[in-house]
């Protein structure tokens, strides 16, 4: 059976009450329909605003990053419990710009995730090559060998992985739809090798998503959903993508 589609946004480091106002609004007046699970992950600030926000409409909430403890001496760091307990249901880890910018590793992802499935949080696994490893070739060995390092024991079926290119993140450019699919097959292909539950992951694209590169995205094969930042902040951005699966 086929996975149902989920339409994450990643707002990063923007947003503020007025801005989670705005897009709430927008939504509510929203017309139409998605064939997938929509999902916001703001600030951390505004999580528990935003699952007021978007009461009623069918938006779930979740966080950027969570710590691997639950709870402890770590100053500016949010544990997968408070998360939980503020309504979020998914957490955003090993994103790109978390590993570039606090050397975040394989090893620490994978403590993060299993920090968030504890917590009941559905882990969104974010996982890419560079520009350099892709062009000398070392795509899938690259992504096989993280996705494997950040994996959680046991069963998988509560995963989403991310496949995210790093050149293609907030830069414009898109990863080809034969791109894409060469990677999402490798990566289902691994995840059933390891565990049944691998047919069940959700493995969403993310770079550079916009309403006019998502209708070719979603039916790539192996694609069941995307995470979107930049076109995640203009409602009707989101609403286009959400309609495009
Ligand atoms: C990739 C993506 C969301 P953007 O980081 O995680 O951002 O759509 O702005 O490239």
């Amino acid at each position: 059976t086929a996975l149902k589609p989920l339409i994450a946004g990643n707002w990063k480091m923007v947003g503020l009450p007025d801005d989670l106002g705005r897009f709430a609004e927008a939504m509510r007046a929203w017309g139409g329909t998605s064939r997938g699970d929509l999902l916001i992950c703001p600030p951390a600030t505004l999580i528990g605003a935003a699952v007021q926000a978007f009461n009623g409409l069918g938006i779930a909430v979740g966080g950027q990053d969570c710590h691997a403890k639950a709870s402890g001496a770590h100053t500016g760091d949010i544990a997968a419990p408070m998360i939980a307990a503020a309504g979020g249901a998914f957490v955003i880890v090993g994103h790109s710009e978390r590993r570039a910018d606090h050397a975040e590793t394989d090893a620490q992802v994978r403590a993060k995730a299993e920090a968030a499935l504890a917590a009941g949080l559905t882990p969104i696994i974010c996982i890419g090559e560079q520009l350099q490893q892709r062009q000398a070739g070392e795509t899938l060995a690259v992504v096989e060998a993280s996705l494997r390092a950040s994996l959680p024991e046991g069963d998988l079926a509560r995963l989403v992985i991310a496949y995210e290119p790093v050149w293609a993140i907030g830069t414009g450019l898109t990863a080809n739809a034969d791109q894409i699919a060469e990677v999402h097959a490798h990566l289902r292909q691994v995840l059933t090798s390891i565990h049944a539950s691998g047919a069940q992951v959700k493995l969403l694209y993310g770079g550079s998503v916009k309403p006019g590169n998502a209708v070719e995205i979603l039916s790539v094969a192996d694609v069941n959903g995307v995470l979107v930042g930049g076109a995640s902040l203009i409602a009707a951005d989101f609403q286009a993508i959400a309609m495009a699966c």
